[in-house]
């Protein structure tokens, strides 16, 4: 399958991996949009939010704790972060395998749209 993501899962891409386990991998996006700007994904591919089925239930709740120890490991979790998914096109999602963006290291101010 052509997916970049996949790519890095499977390690014929490197990346600059905060952590690894067996069903998540987070590791830091090339242009951060923020001092600490890391990617958790699930290693599974699931295009979008919107593939998402109750099967991946327990899969969500794997990155949500990896997200919580990348941010601990990136000592952010005391200041706080925002975890964000984009999705389709208004949602500006442009790589199509599932991701959390986990942004801090600054105030990041109110979300506007
Ligand atoms: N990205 C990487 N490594 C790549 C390709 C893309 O970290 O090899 C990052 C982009 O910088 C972007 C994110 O922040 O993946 C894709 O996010 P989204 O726009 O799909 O939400």
């Amino acid at each position: 399958m052509d997916c970049l993501f996949c790519k890095i899962v499977e390690g014929s891409i490197p990346s600059n991996k905060v952590l690894e386990n067996d069903h998540v991998i987070v590791f830091h996006d090339i242009q951060p949009a923020a001092p600490t700007h890391v990617l958790v994904i699930p290693k599974k591919h699931i295009a979008s939010m919107n593939e998402v089925t109750a099967e991946d239930l327990p899969l969500i709740g794997e990155i949500h704790l990896a997200a919580q120890e990348a941010a601990k490991r990136l000592g952010v979790e005391e200041t706080g972060y925002r975890l964000i998914n984009n999705c389709g096109k208004d949602g500006e999602q442009t790589v199509h395998h599932l991701h959390y963006h986990l942004l801090g290291g600054t105030r990041l101010g109110v979300l506007t749209s």
